[in-house]
C-alpha cells in the first residue's frame, strides 16, 4: 500500500506572473513517486488564511510525509530549508496585508527544525547534478510561515512524520521577465521527484 505525501505549492505572488511550485504541484498531483502517492495543494499567498489551510490538510489528508515548495527568486539552486522561525516580515501578501516583524504564534517556540532528512537529500541531488544548497534561512514571508504553521501543528499533535520546506529557483519565464537565474519547469519538477523518491 502506498503511503500518502502532501505536496504544497503557491500562487504567483509580488511581480512574479506564474509559479513553478504551482506548476510542480499541479503536474505530480495524483501520481505515485516512491513510496508515496502524491496529494497537492497550491495555497494562496495570504497570511491570514495559511495557518488554517496547512491544519486542515493535515487533518484531512492525514499525510505519511509532507514537502512544502516556494519560489524563492535569486537562486541559483534548489534551498532545502533547515529552519523556520516565529516572525513574519518583509512585502504585503496578495491580500495586502503588510507583516512588520510579528510573531506567528505568541506563545509558540522561537524556530523549528526541518524534520526532512537534508544531508541525504542533499546527496541524491548532486548525485543526479541538480544544484542544491542547505539554507539556514527560509526568510520572514510566507514560505517560512508556512514550514512554521506546519511544523507547530505536527508537534501539537505527536505526529511525527518528514516534513519541510524546499524553495526552489524561478522557471525561464520569470527569469526571461525579471533577469534572475531561472531553471526549465521540467528541471525543476525533476529535482522535486528526486527528493521525494529519497524522503
Ligand atoms: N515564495 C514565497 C511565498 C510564495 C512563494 O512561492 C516565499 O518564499 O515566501
Amino acid at each position: 500500500m502506498l503511503k500518502t505525501l502532501l505536496l504544497t505549492g503557491y500562487e504567483p505572488f509580488l511581480k512574479f506572473e506564474t509559479n513553478p511550485t504551482e506548476s510542480a504541484v499541479k503536474s505530480l498531483n495524483g501520481t505515485s513517486i516512491g513510496e508515496y502517492k502524491i496529494v497537492s495543494r497550491v495555497y494562496p499567498v495570504s497570511f491570514k488564511s495559511i495557518a488554517c489551510l496547512i491544519k486542515k490538510d493535515i487533518d484531512e489528508v492525514k499525510p505519511d510525509a509532507i514537502v512544502h515548495l516556494g519560489l524563492a527568486g535569486n537562486i541559483h539552486s534548489v534551498h532545502l530549508e533547515r529552519i523556520a522561525i516565529n516572525c513574519i516580515d518583509g512585502r504585503p501578501d496578495n491580500e495586502g496585508f503588510h507583516p512588520n516583524g510579528e510573531k506567528i504564534s505568541e506563545d509558540g517556540p522561537d524556530a523549528i527544525f526541518s524534520s526532512l532528512p537534508l544531508k541525504r537529500l542533499e546527496k541524491v541531488l548532486l548525485e543526479n547534478n541538480i544544484p542544491v544548497t542547505i539554507s539556514n534561512s527560509a526568510g520572514t514571508y510566507l514560505c517560512n510561515n508556512l514550514m512554521y504553521c506546519s511544523l507547530y501543528y505536527l508537534k501539537e499533535k505527536n505526529l511525527n512524520i518528514p516534513s519541510g520546506f524546499v524553495h526552489v529557483p524561478a522557471n525561464m519565464e520569470i527569469s526571461i521577465a525579471n533577469k534572475i537565474p531561472g531553471w526549465p519547469q521540467n528541471y525543476i519538477n525533476v529535482a522535486v521527484t528526486k527528493i521525494i523518491e529519497n524522503l
